[in-house]
């Protein structure tokens, strides 16, 4: 197959434990819609993960699994590219190189950094510092056009075409500058149920606040029961004034596939209960088949293996080829003297 005749998407998510309903509105959903008309990399970012202090054995059973999710959301392995971000080393590599290009002011206005060194007090390293060049060299690394990403993710985007163009005026264009794509309004930044003025985090410490992908469906129905709305009985957008109904208003809109006008109309003469758990029931059709792939997908770790092994030397390729030209325009010795 030609590469060319196709533009490429790249996206990551992070090892850092089960997936969110956020994750898959804002992110993967749309990763899985691109198959066709983009050539794919979807990459478990675990070296990103790493700027967060990680347990070993989970660490690695947490890369599986999200391969699995990947996988059991529908990515295709004979579409798209799966793999795991350390198995080719050239992420790293233009890491550093691109770190040199980016400035301290720009990290530092990185409200990812700030958020996280504020929640990781006695654990703020250079790396969740230079996080956003990791991210760069991710996407770079393989003339990303497009990366299909969560609103959350928008700054980070803005800083890897900044550094791109940087670069190419610096020596020549060698890198495409990629643009972001964030899903559509609602879903671009699913809301935390129990404190919905956040975004729904996997780390969120509060079990109620995030629905996770894998929840059993009578869990996820306690969840949305549990959402936070507010006191004004009156089912209306209003992301200010009433941030928890909007919340599940967009979560609705997105599960079926629906507009916010058809929202308001669907509940109009209804209370906030009714929202709730129609709400729930459907998230709950949306995950049931990617839940069932998941279970057959899990217990077959030899095929996970082969599909990521076989993802990471394509891989491997596609970067090696970049990094030819950046050492060369960069006036390093060549790649290889054979
Ligand atoms: P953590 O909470 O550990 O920082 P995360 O869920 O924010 O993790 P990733 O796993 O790296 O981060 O995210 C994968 C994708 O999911 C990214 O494209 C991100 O923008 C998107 N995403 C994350 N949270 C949400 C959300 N609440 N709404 C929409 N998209 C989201
Ligand atoms: N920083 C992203 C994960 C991520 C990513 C990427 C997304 C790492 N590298 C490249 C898109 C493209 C996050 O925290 N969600």
């Amino acid at each position: 197959m030609n590469l060319a005749d196709k533009p490429t998407v790249f996206s990551g998510a992070q090892p850092t434990g089960q997936l969110t309903l956020g994750n898959y509105l804002g992110a993967l959903q749309n990763w899985v819609a691109m198959q066709e008309e983009y050539n794919c990399l979807f990459c478990v970012v675990d070296l990103h993960a790493l700027t967060v202090r990680q347990d070993p054995q989970a660490l690695r059973e947490q890369i599986y699994d999200l391969a699995a999710v990947y996988l059991a959301c529908g990515i295709d392995p004979a579409k798209s590219t799966i793999f795991v971000q350390s198995q080719v080393p050239a992420h790293a590599e233009l890491a550093w190189i691109l770190s040199t290009f980016t400035q301290m002011g720009e990290l530092e206005r990185m409200t990812q950094y700030k958020d996280k060194s504020q929640r990781h007090r006695t654990n703020i390293n250079a790396g969740l510092f230079t996080y956003p060049t990791l991210m760069a060299a991710d996407i770079l690394l393989y003339g990303t056009h497009k990366v299909p990403v969560g609103a959350d993710q928008k700054q980070h985007l803005e800083l890897s075409r900044d550094v791109a163009t940087r670069f190419n005026g610096a020596f020549k264009p060698i890198f495409q500058v990629p643009d972001p794509l964030i899903a559509s309004s609602g879903s671009a930044r699913v809301k935390d149920l129990q404190e919905p003025s956040k975004k729904m985090s996997k780390s969120a410490e509060s079990d109620l606040a995030k629905v996770m992908l894998l929840d059993e469906p009578k869990t996820i129905l306690k969840k949305f029961k549990k959402a936070v709305t507010d006191s004004q009985g009156v089912i209306a957008y209003d992301e200010e004034a009433q941030p928890g109904v909007a919340n599940l208003l967009n979560i609705w809109c997105a599960a079926t596939n629906n507009s916010l006008e058809n929202a308001l109309e669907h509940f109009s003469h209804n209370m906030y209960g009714k929202l709730k758990v129609e709400s729930g029931e459907a998230v709950n059709a949306i995950l049931a088949p990617v839940q069932e792939r998941y279970r057959d997908i899990i217990a077959d770790r030899g095929e996970l293996i082969k599909i990521l092994d076989n993802g990471a030397e394509v891989a491997r390729q596609r970067a090696e080829e970049m990094m030819v030209k950046v050492v060369d325009v960069l006036g390093l010795p060549p790649r290889r003297s054979l």
